[in-house]
């Protein structure tokens, strides 16, 4: 059911999400706190991943399970892009701030990224496949950055007008 520990998903166009995350400065009780209850947010929307800018918490920390199981969990604190392969490819994409829209963003078919684990301990990640997608896809929102806006300016403003209508919808209900 509704557990009190989840978090509420901001919803594009909310300009919040066009926020500049700043580094986790310690991984403390705090920031260990939200990555759990990230986790929880993330599972019950059955998402892939969450940004904490999409909790409105505006620091480098991004949860993520790409697997089937959905048992792998994976925490990436303050990530940097170390390499990205020059070979790209378009694959559809989703986000839970932009729920029901689907599109598709050319990526980096594979990354290593650097980035302290849920633990503080610094690991390198080579990731390819849905991971890789996934990675770009997050570190993006830490740059304040929707994948809607890799679509063209037509397209970004139908998905606006329609999310919005949505959501005013969803008020009046
Ligand atoms: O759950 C998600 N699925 C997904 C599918 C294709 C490409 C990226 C993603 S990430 C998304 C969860 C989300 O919005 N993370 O920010
Ligand atoms: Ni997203």
């Amino acid at each position: 059911m509704n557990s009190p520990s989840l978090l509420p998903i901001l919803r594009y166009p909310d300009p919040r999400l066009h926020t500049v995350a700043q580094p986790v400065k310690a991984v403390d009780d705090r920031i260990r706190s939200l990555i759990e209850r990230m986790f929880e947010t993330m599972y019950d929307a059955n998402g892939i991943g969450l940004a904490a800018t999409q909790v409105d918490v505006h620091e480098r920390l991004i949860v993520i399970d790409v697997s089937e199981t959905r048992d792998e969990r994976l925490v990436l604190i303050n990530p940097e892009i170390e390499w990205a392969s020059p070979e790209k490819r378009k694959g559809e994409e989703g986000c839970l701030s932009v729920p029901g829209i689907y599109d598709g963003v050319e990526r980096s078919i594979a990354v290593r990224v650097r980035a302290l684990d849920g633990n503080g301990v610094e690991r390198t990640i080579d990731a390819q496949g849905m991971l890789a997608v996934c990675i770009q896809h997050e570190m993006d929102h830490l740059l304040g950055k929707v994948f809607v806006e890799y679509l063209s300016p037509l397209k970004r403003d139908r998905i606006k007008s329609k999310l919005v209508k949505a959501q005013r919808e969803a008020l009046r209900a």
